[in-house]
This record gives structure tokens, C-alpha cells and sequence, in this order.
């Protein structure tokens, strides 16, 4: 199972920071979860005088750095923005040539933004008036300024929101499109964005094809399988357009705590790349993995769902082989993909992850069309499939293949050949700009995509017009029609992508279009090989007649400000479904229960009709440790990182500790809305204020004030276990994604 928490890419990359005269960060800590990419920030600090702001629940180690911090309240940051764009509308601080030709719906913002005065904005947040406009300022008239989020915004109910905010203000502020601007989204592990792009996900075919007749049929084609054999691996056709549930809640298809909506419930449970113990409401994870009939892990470790669940057979641990005994490609949080080399055979009796994959697949049988799209190659010219081998070598063909079939993103010219060369050369690429020197010159490090054709150079910057696209510029891409009520979506005349022979914006290209759009005439053997749209297009002709004429394949719109097809079609403030201000609940409410989605029925309005603050008083905030990762069994098995926090704790400020008779150091219960609680070290600090604590979420192998030990196999028991911040994290996900709201809870405390 691979799991994929955090959503968008970069859009520029993290040499670019350091073009950057001002970065806002919000939610993210990037001294502590990506010390080596912080270099940049730091950069940008002593080369331009970059301010540094950080908006944050706790004074982080980024903070410390920064030049400007806001405190502010845990799931509040849409308010925040909004007061933002309410001081920059009012000082005309917004790029207007930018919004009239590339963004739609901007007025509608403006409007939510009149309400959001710096008083009101005070009251929600938690961040004075003239903080609000102190960074206000330095952010929208040092330009370009760049963007910054991760986890922070993400994991709550309003998730999705938060990052359709952060763009918006972007959009605002014209720094779109531009070295030193952009949002930029740091990602997670080292291939989270490889994972997103392959769609380790429920909700579509790779290269986020979605689950339609269309795209099955063209992945049927591609893999070299019969579609009729691809739908009768499905219970009926249905559940084959039918999104599965998510890793988040997978565990509703076992437990039905909330009603389900799928064809059997859930009987197994393969587990191959993830903690499991690192899914919120860990009680509910603990009462599925007993109930399963089976369990297995393929990992390097003794994971630590073999540990939590009390099941005594069923239960199987595979030895899987670690990055370092394997060779592919990943692809970092920029969009650029790298080789990676074998170091090591694999040792001992493991295996690595695709060998177990076959296994997998030869024992179930269905092996040889497993493997089939690997011996294919395109024939170009007549827009078919041929058999070219009759074995596969890994893992070139395999990333052949990737580059084959995924066009949506762009991954044509990701081939295996290529992201070699790239290896070879690393040292030949600038850092603030990754363009190649020498022999590498005229492409980018990593080829980011989108990666048009196979010697097209990659896109190191997204939208960015004024680059020639065959140097990597583009405009945004037109995905939602030509039109809507009324308006025009694609990008005004005055955003012409430089040296395209097409004026302002276009529509994207299918069969039928491209020979108006870009003024040719086709051949009938060239029409004949054509796919009926660019992202289906085996013969590529779309995309090379494209960048011919100096556009790219997938049209030149208007960035949606307004999405008339989300339940908030611009962003709103909603309180989270667990609030320390319920008075504010009433005036921002949450969703509406939300049936069916993704196979199972989520509460939200049902949940926040009681006003939990009462009882659990206290914000829960969750994150990271820079000595730890995930759910940290890995660096748990290290003596050295375990000796630097060998134990579970809970930061605490001093002054709410002595409320509780709590001493530094002293053993402390945190209890949760869920009826769960833990046990775990309270270690003092100012870092949070009086109404919130802060937990990691590193541990695993104790539960409710249970020692888990004995689950250990023999000689696998890590060197620290401790609770697990999952078990007290609180019910509630994001309206779209359903990504926990694991930053978003409440929580009460008691000395142990
Ligand atoms: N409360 C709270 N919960 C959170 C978060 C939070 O902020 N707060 N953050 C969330 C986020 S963003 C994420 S990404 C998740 C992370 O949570 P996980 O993805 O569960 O974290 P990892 O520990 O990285 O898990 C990866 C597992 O893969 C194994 N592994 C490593 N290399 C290989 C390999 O090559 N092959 C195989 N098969 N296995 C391998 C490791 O041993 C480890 O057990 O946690 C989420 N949970
Ligand atoms: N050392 C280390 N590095 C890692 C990881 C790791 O586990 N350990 N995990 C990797 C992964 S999978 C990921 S996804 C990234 C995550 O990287 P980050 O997102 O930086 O990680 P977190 O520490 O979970 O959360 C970041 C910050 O969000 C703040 N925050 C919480 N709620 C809110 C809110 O409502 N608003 C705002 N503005 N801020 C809020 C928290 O206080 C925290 O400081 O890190 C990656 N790098
Ligand atoms: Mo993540």
C-alpha cells in the first residue's frame, strides 16, 4: 500500500527558492523535515535579503530562522489568507494584467476577501492585526515571492481548501509562473510524488487517467491485455469505474463503523511501503486487523500492524529488500525523476518489492499479463502497439513503459536511456536553475515534467509563458471546458506563450481540433495514426505537431479561482470538527455528512453538532522529529537515532503543565474525543502556547498504556516503542481527498 498524504507538486523547485526575495511558509517545517532543501531558504536570506515568514501553531525550528512568525490557530489559515488578500485588494498590490488573462473567478474572491477584515481575522486566527500586515506587506511587494506548504495545511476537513487558498493568493499576487514564485509543495518520502503520479491511489489508472470506459480501453491496449479480461477481474463492470475506499479508511471495510458501500467487506490486507500504524484513529486500525482473516507485510522491518493486531495466525512478515538493493527511477518533489543505481544484492533471504510482486501475480495467475506491457513498444508511425521482445529486462522496460503510456503529465520523454544519462551527469547541472552544462546542455536535471516528447528539455518552472515551450514554458492547462456561464476559460490575448505561432490562449488538442488550432493541414496517414486526443495519442503526433508550433499539447486556460463542481466553489472557512471555539462553529460550520464517498459514508456536521471543547479543551497538534520518519520504526531499529529521542513524548509549555501538576519529564495521559488515550513523557518547552500540544507521531508498539513486546518476532523488537499519536488523533477527513484531519483535533491531559 502506498500512501500519498500531501497533494500537488512543485511548481518551480527547490534550487529556485533561491531566487525568491520573500517565502511564506505555512504549515511546514523545512529545517526539521527537509534540512537539506532548506539550504535554499537560506540561501535566498543571505543572497537577497529574502524575508523568511513561517505561519505556524508552534514556534518550530523554521521559525527560529524566520523574519517574520505568526501563531496562529490550528486549521485557520484560509482566514488568514483571505485577510491577506483583503490588504492587498485595498492597497492594489495585486497583479491585474495576470487575473484578467489567466485566472477565472477572481471577483468571487475579492468579495469573500472584503469580508475578511485584519479584526476578524485576529479573532479566528489568533494572529494580531498588525502581524497580519507586517507580512502582508513584505510578502506582496517583495517580489517574486515564493510559497510554501506542506502537511500543515493539508490534513484537515478542509484540506483541499487550504491548498486552492495558497494558489489563489499567488494567482493574486501575479507570482505564477515565475523564477523565485510559485507554490511549492514539499513533498514527503523520497518518491511520494512518483507513487501519485503511478496512482498508488483508489481513484484512478496511473498518470491520473481517470476511471473511465476511455481510459481502461487505453490501458487495456497499452498493457497488451484484452479489456473484457481487465473487467473480469471486477466483481461486475461497476466497481471498475467505481473509486475504492482510501488508505485512510481502508479499515471501515472490515469494522463498518461508519455504513459502507461496496460489493464484499474487506477480508485481507496486503501491506507493502507503509506503517499502518501511522493511519489516524489507530483504535479502530488495532479492531480491523484482528477482525481480517489474513494479514501481510512485504517490508524490510517487522511492521509494526503485525505487532499492533492481536491476532495470533494469519499473520505473515515477507522480507522485502530496501531501496539500497534495488535499481529504478523515483521522482522527487519537483517532478523530476532520477536513476537510482543497486548498491548491494539483495541480503539475506529478502526479496525485493517487484520480485514479490511476480510471485504475487504468478501465484494468483496472472503473470504473463502482468508483464506484458513491458515487452511493447509503440510503432509510431501507424499509432499501434508492437510486440518488440519476449522477455523484459528490469527495470529499463519498465520505464519505458511509464514513458510510453502516461502523456497526461507529460512522462514521454522519461526514458530509461535518458534518466541514466541525467545520473551520469549529475555534477553537469546548475543549482538555483538546473539547467545542463557540456554535454547536457539544452535539458533540465531530472527532465521535470511535464516532459513532452523524447527530447523535449523538461519544465523546471510550471506556466511560465514566457519561456519558449520547448524550453519548458506553458500556460496553464485547459481541463474544464471552453467555457462557463459565459466566460471564456481559456487565457486571455495577452498571455501568448512566447515564440508560439498561436495568439493568447488555445483550447487543448484532440484529432479534431489541431489542425484548426495550430492553422496545418494533416495527411490522411498522419490522421489515421492519430489518438483521438493528446492523452491518448500512441503515434505522439499531437504533441510533436504542438511543439512545432511552439504550444503545448494541453492548451493555454485560465487558472480556476472558482470550482463550480466542489461543494465550496471558492474556499471557505469551516471550523474543524473538533473545535476549541465552538462559538465560532455556529458561524462557520462544517460540511454536511457526506454519503458514498469513497465507498464508505463520512461525518461531519453530525460530529461537530457537539461541542467537544468542553470536556477536551485542548488543540492536538501532530507532526514530525528530524531524527525520525513516518511511523518510524525504521530509525527506531538505529541505536544512534533512538539514543538522540529514545521515548514517545508530548511538548508541553510549562505554565499549562503546572495547571495539571504535570512536572517536566513526568508521565502524562493525553485522552481524546475517540475514548482512547495514551501514555506518554511530558517534556516542557515554549515552542506551544497554553491551549495546544504538540505530539509526535514516530511510535508504535505500545497502545492505550499496553506494552505490545511480546508481538515482537524474536530479534526484531525495536530499540525504543512507545504509543502511537494515531490512537488519540480525532474522527474527521478532508471533503475531497479524505486525508485525516490528524493537525486538526482536540485533546484533554492528566498526569499519569
Ligand atoms: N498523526 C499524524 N499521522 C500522520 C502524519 C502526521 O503528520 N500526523 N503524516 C502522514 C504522512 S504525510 C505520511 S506520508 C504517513 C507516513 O507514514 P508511513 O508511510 O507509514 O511511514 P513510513 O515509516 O515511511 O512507512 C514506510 C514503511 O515502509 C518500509 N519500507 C522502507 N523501504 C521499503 C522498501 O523499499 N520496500 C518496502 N516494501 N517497504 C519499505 C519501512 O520500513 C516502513 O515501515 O504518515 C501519515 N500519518
Ligand atoms: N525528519 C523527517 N523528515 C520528513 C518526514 C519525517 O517523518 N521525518 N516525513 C516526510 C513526509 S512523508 C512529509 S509529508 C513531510 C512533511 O513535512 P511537514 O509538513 O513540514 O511536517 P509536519 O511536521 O507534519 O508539519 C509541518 C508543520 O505544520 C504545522 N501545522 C499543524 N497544523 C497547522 C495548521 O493548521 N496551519 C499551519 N499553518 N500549520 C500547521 C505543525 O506545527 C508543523 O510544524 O516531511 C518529510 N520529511
Ligand atoms: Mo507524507
Amino acid at each position: 500500500m502506498a500512501n500519498t498524504w500531501g497533494y500537488g507538486a512543485m511548481t518551480n523547485h527547490l534550487g529556485d527558492i533561491q531566487n525568491a526575495k520573500s517565502i511564506i511558509i505555512f504549515g511546514a517545517n523545512p529545517a526539521v523535515n527537509h534540512p537539506v532543501g532548506f539550504k535554499n531558504f537560506l540561501k535566498a536570506k543571505e543572497h537577497n535579503n529574502a524575508q523568511l515568514i513561517v505561519v505556524d501553531p508552534r514556534y518550530t525550528r523554521t521559525a527560529a530562522k524566520a523574519d517574520m512568525y505568526a501563531h496562529i490557530r490550528p486549521g485557520t489559515d484560509i482566514p488568514f489568507m483571505y485577510g491577506m488578500l483583503h490588504i492587498i485588494f485595498k492597497n492594489g498590490w495585486e497583479d491585474k494584467d495576470f487575473i484578467k488573462n489567466r485566472v477565472y473567478g477572481m471577483d468571487e474572491v475579492i468579495k469573500e476577501a472584503k469580508k475578511w477584515t485584519p479584526s476578524k481575522v485576529a479573532d479566528v486566527t489568533g494572529v494580531p492585526e498588525e502581524r497580519l500586515y507586517q507580512i502582508t506587506r513584505a510578502f506582496a511587494t517583495r517580489k517574486p515571492g515564493t510559497l510554501i506548504w506542506a502537511m500543515g495545511l493539508t490534513q484537515h476537513s478542509i484540506g483541499s481548501s487550504n491548498t486552492r487558498m495558497a494558489p489563489i493568493l499567488q494567482l493574486a499576487l501575479g507570482n505564477m509562473g515565475v523564477a523565485g514564485g510559485g507554490c511549492n509543495i514539499l513533498r514527503g518520502h523520497d518518491n511520494v510524488q512518483g507513487a501519485t503520479d503511478m496512482c498508488c491511489l483508489s481513484h484512478s489508472l496511473p498518470g491520473y487517467y481517470g476511471l473511465s470506459d476511455g481510459s481502461w480501453k487505453y490501458f487495456a491496449k497499452q498493457w497488451g491485455v484484452d479489456y473484457n479480461w481487465l473487467k473480469g477481474r471486477f466483481k461486475s463492470k461497476k466497481w471498475m469505474n467505481t473509486k475504492g475506499f482510501t488508505l485512510a479508511r481502508w479499515y471501515e471495510g472490515v469494522i463498518k463503523e461508519d455504513p459502507i458501500h461496496t460489493s464484499a467487506p474487506i477480508k485481507a490486507l496486503w501491506v507493502q511501503g507503509n506503517g499502518i500504524t501511522s493511519i489516524a484513529r489507530q483504535a479502530s486500525v488495532q479492531k480491523a486487523l484482528d477482525k481480517l482473516d489474513l494479514i501481510v507485510v512485504a517490508e524490510p522491518f517487522a511492521n509494526e500492524a503485525a505487532i499492533l493486531t492481536n491476532k495470533k495466525d494469519g499473520v505473515y512478515i515477507l522480507p522485502t529488500a530496501t531501496q539500497f538493493e534495488n535499481e529504478g527511477t523515483v521522482t522527487a518533489t519537483n517532478r523530476s525523476a532520477q536513476w537510482r543505481s543497486k548498491v548491494v544484492d539483495p541480503m539475506y533471504e529478502s526479496k525485493t518489492d517487484q520480485d514479490i510482486m511476480f510471485a504475487f501475480a504468478k501465484k494468483f495467475g496472472f503473470y504473463n499479463e502482468f508483464v506484458e506491457g513491458m515487452k511493447l513498444r509503440a510503432d509510431k508511425k501507424h499509432g499501434k502497439l508492437v510486440k518488440a521482445k519476449k522477455d523484459f529486462k528490469w527495470p529499463e522496460d519498465a520505464v519505458d513503459e511509464v514513458a510510453r503510456i502516461i502523456k497526461t503529465i507529460g512522462l514521454t520523454g522519461w526514458t530509461s536511456e535518458r534518466l541514466k544519462r541525467h545520473q551520469k551527469n549529475w555534477h553537469m547541472f546548475n543549482e538555483v536553475t538546473i539547467a545542463g552544462m557540456g554535454p547536457m546542455k539544452g535539458e533540465y536535471y531530472g527532465l521535470p515534467w511535464p516532459c513532452w516528447t523524447t527530447t523535449h528539455s523538461g519544465s523546471p518552472i510550471l506556466y511560465d509563458i514566457n519561456l519558449s515551450v520547448a524550453q519548458g514554458g506553458m500556460g496553464f492547462r485547459n481541463r474544464f471546458g471552453l467555457e462557463h456561464n459565459g466566460v471564456s476559460q481559456l487565457a486571455g490575448p495577452e498571455a501568448t506563450i512566447k515564440g508560439a505561432k498561436v495568439r493568447g490562449g488555445y483550447p487543448e488538442l484532440h484529432r479534431d481540433n489541431i489542425e484548426k488550432v495550430l492553422g496545418i493541414k494533416l495527411t490522411p496517414a498522419q490522421k489515421a495514426a492519430m489518438g483521438k486526443n493528446w492523452k491518448v495519442d500512441i503515434s505522439d503526433q499531437i504533441a510533436e505537431l504542438a511543439l512545432k508550433a511552439g504550444v503545448a499539447p494541453y492548451g493555454n486556460a485560465k487558472a480556476r479561482a472558482y470550482v463550480w463542481t466542489f461543494p465550496d466553489k471558492i474556499p471557505m472557512h469551516r471550523e474543524p470538527l473538533h473545535t476549541p471555539r465552538y462559538d465560532l462553529a455556529k458561524k462557520y460550520p462544517t460540511y454536511k455528512d457526506k454519503p458514498n464517498h469513497y465507498r464508505v459514508d463520512t461525518r461531519y456536521a453530525s460530529v461537530q453538532k457537539k461541542d467537544w471543547s468542553k470536556e477536551f479543551p485542548l488543540n492536538l497538534v501532530t507532526g514530525r522529529l528530524v531524527t525520525h520518519s513516518g511511523a518510524g520504526l525504521i530509525e527506531r531499529s538505529s541505536k544512534y537515532l533512538t539514543k538522540h529521542n529514545p521515548e514517545m513524548f508530548c511538548d508541553i509549555n510549562p505554565n499549562l503543565a503546572m495547571q495539571h501538576g504535570i512536572k517536566d519529564g513526568d508521565m502524562m495521559w493525553v485522552h481524546s474525543p475517540e475514548g482512547t488515550k495514551i501514555k506518554v513523557r511530558a517534556r516542557y518547552t515554549y515552542s506551544v502556547s497554553e491551549d495546544r500540544v504538540f505530539l509526535p507521531f514516530h511510535w508504535a508498539g505500545e497502545m492505550q498504556g499496553v506494552d505490545l513486546s511480546e508481538n515482537y518476532p524474536e530479534g526484531t523488537k525495536p530499540y525504543s516503542i512507545g504509543e502511537a499519536a494515531n490512537t488519540v488523533t480525532n474522527y474527521g477527513y478532508d471533503i475531497i481527498t479524505q486525508i485525516p484531519e490528524t493537525k486538526g483535533g482536540l485533546c484533554r491531559i492528566e498526569k499519569a
